[in-house]
């Protein structure tokens, strides 16, 4: 075992426009996910699942919110930034487990604490709403707008990740992209890839260009992996699948590259919806591109 990595469980949906994503993390275990990371040389301790806050009614369309279930979104984001610091001053890499994606700027806050961060965001969306711009108000559209303190973000401390930049994230996969949302990304230093540019270049190339921008000047990578990057023929399990996505192969290429950057600091699976997957195969193919991302090889 060359790799030690810490599994923190984050149950949440309240960021998501469909239920169910809370139950992710359980999805993700019963995958075998200690397994498949244990078959890529890495021990795994399981620090179990954060608390979320119940709601007994958790209305995804409520209306009026430009943010919906933000003060939830807050609660839970800022123990994630907690529990991911820990993790990193005990020198374990921490494997958050979502969860939608507004998890995402827990781990951003939490892995940016202590150091000079990029980000690797592999997804069909751009992530880059803010309560403004927002066509849902649906905060698992907004985490990386939170993590640069863009818009309505800016100052905000606990969603801020302290220490990144614009120039150090790189977006791979988009295909559904909202019209604010796309003139925020043009504006911003962020690089975006298109499934276009994979269509053009290929994989291997994008991912590597992607991983250049994260690690330039940095110490570490965050990698954070929706799986609506993926098409929904292979990652069915999923609140907001786009078709036209990513293949499985493509994919284990991307990670391959990630583990041989030897730059990862932290790693998100996000979006996974049990309810909505076909006999958890969403969560199977999650748990096997964490393992490629950790360095899992053939030979
Ligand atoms: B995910 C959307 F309007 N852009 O903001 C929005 F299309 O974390 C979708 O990438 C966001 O799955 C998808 O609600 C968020 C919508
Ligand atoms: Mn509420
Ligand atoms: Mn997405
Ligand atoms: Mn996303």
């Amino acid at each position: 075992m060359n790799q030690h990595t810490r599994i923190i469980g984050v149950p949440t949906d309240y960021g998501a426009n469909r239920r169910g994503v809370d139950m992710g993390p359980s999805a993700l275990r019963y995958a075998g996910l200690v397994d498949e990371l244990s078959s890529a040389g890495v021990s795994t301790e399981d620090a179990g699942d954060l608390a979320v806050p119940h709601h007994a009614i958790h209305d995804a369309d409520a209306g009026g919110e430009n943010a919906k279930h933000i003060n939830e979104v807050e609660e839970v984001t800022t123990a994630l930034a907690d529990a991911v610091a820990d993790a990193l001053s005990d020198e374990v890499t921490p494997l958050v487990l979502g969860g939608d994606h507004s998890i995402a700027i827990g781990s951003m806050v939490g892995s940016a604490r202590d150091a000079d961060i990029g980000v690797v965001w592999f997804d069909a969306h751009g992530d880059f709403n803010t309560p403004e711009t927002s066509p849902s108000g649906n905060v698992h559209g907004m985490p990386l707008a939170a993590a640069l303190g863009i818009g309505d973000f800016e100052g905000v401390e606990w969603a801020n990740a302290p220490r990144l930049k614009e120039e150090n994230v790189a977006i791979v996969g988009l295909r559904d992209v909202d019209e604010n949302e796309t003139t925020a990304i043009q504006d911003s230093d962020v690089t975006a890839y298109t499934m276009s540019d994979i269509d053009e270049r290929g994989i291997t190339e994008v991912t590597q260009d992607a991983l250049d921008v994260a690690t330039n000047g940095t110490d570490g990578v965050h990698v954070s992996l929706d799986l609506d990057w993926l098409d929904p023929r292979e990652a069915p399990g999923v609140g907001t699948p786009v078709r036209g996505g990513v293949t499985y192969r493509e994919a284990h290429a991307a990670m391959e590259l990630v583990a041989e950057s030897g730059a990862m600091r932290s790693l998100e699976l996000v979006e996974v919806n049990p309810i909505l997957d076909e006999h958890n195969e969403t969560a199977a193919v999650a748990t096997e591109l964490a393992a490629s991302g950790f360095g899992k090889r053939i030979l």
